[in-house]
């Protein structure tokens, strides 16, 4: 059953769906500086729900501006001021967006640049591979703002980086950017000119591969590292039983057997 995502209901999103199934969903709040406000959120929660049900192949996620995104909404926050509980409930759509798109099945490429700090760097973290351009840096500003991540940093970030440089970007607000990122795995590719321009390239390489195996990579990944690796070694011999013997497989199978099909070859 295909579900039809409606555009015009987002308004913080702005989403531009091309041909070959590849979307394009932009933080725009540019003034200011794409930050998460509770609205926001709840978009994305939607868009990240229905997207796999939506024929969507491939995502890029990213930003109107010169900020990729500031984090949570702090303007928001300190006006509303909120009780302990309804922060908790807040950060629970937070991961219920982020959980969408980290096993939605939908490979997702962030287009970094600029400030990629506090929750917009959880939100990165939840994409499958993350783009960064020259202007891109990370942080984790909470801790000086008498604030902790909510967003799911203490997971993913700690996951990208190892757990004793994640801690201290949270005791002293350090800042990640150029090579060095990519080096300790913030983001996998830095772009001499435009992210968006690479993120959409590898979004449209990734698109290419059957929707079942894709789904398989991006939640099976995740699902089976939560695992056991004895249930991880179960598990993932179940989803290939499915994907491995699925019957789109069998012209990329043959083209590979008649020798047609392109053979993997070290970069030139
Ligand atoms: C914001 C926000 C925001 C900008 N919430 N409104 N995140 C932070 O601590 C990052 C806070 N932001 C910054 O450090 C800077 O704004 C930036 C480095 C991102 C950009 O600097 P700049 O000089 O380009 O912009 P600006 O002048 O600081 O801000 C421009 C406008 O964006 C201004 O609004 P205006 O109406 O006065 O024009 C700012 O108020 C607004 N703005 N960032 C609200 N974050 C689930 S827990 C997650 C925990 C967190 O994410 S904590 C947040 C960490």
């Amino acid at each position: 059953m295909t579900v039809k995502i409606d555009i015009a209901r987002f308004k913080n999103l702005e989403l531009t769906a091309h041909d070959d199934g590849v979307w394009v969903v932009t933080l725009n709040r540019p003034n200011k500086r794409n930050a998460l406000d509770s609205h926001s959120i709840e978009e994305l929660v939607e868009f990240f729900s229905t997207a796999p049900r939506a024929g969507v192949r491939a995502v890029v996620l990213a930003a109107a501006g010169d900020h990729f995104c500031a984090g949570l909404d702090l303007v928001e926050h300190h006006q509303a001021d909120r009780s302990p509980a309804e922060f908790m409930h807040l950060c629970l759509r937070w991961h219920e967006a982020f959980n969408k798109m980290e096993y939605g099945g939908v490979p997702i490429i962030a287009a970094l640049k600029g400030a990629v700090v506090g929750g917009g760097l959880e939100l990165a973290s939840a994409a499958h591979i993350r783009v960064m351009d020259q202007t891109t840096y990370f942080a984790l500003p909470e801790g000086q703002r008498g604030l902790f991540t909510g967003g799911g940093a203490t997971i993913r970030v700690t996951d990208l980086v190892g757990k004793a440089r994640m801690v201290d970007m949270m005791l002293t607000g350090r800042v990640y950017q150029g090579q060095e990122a990519v080096d300790l795995g913030l983001a996998q590719y830095i772009a001499d000119g435009s992210s968006l321009e690479m993120a959409i390239a590898l979004a449209r390489k990734a698109a290419e591969n059957l929707p079942l195996s894709n789904f398989a990579i991006c939640s099976g990944v995740s699902h089976m590292q939560n695992m056991s690796a004895l249930d991880a070694a179960y598990a993932e011999a179940v989803l290939a039983g499915v994907v491995n013997t699925q019957p789109e497989a069998r012209a990329r199978l043959a083209a590979f057997a008649d020798k047609s099909a392109a053979r993997v070859r070290p970069n030139s």
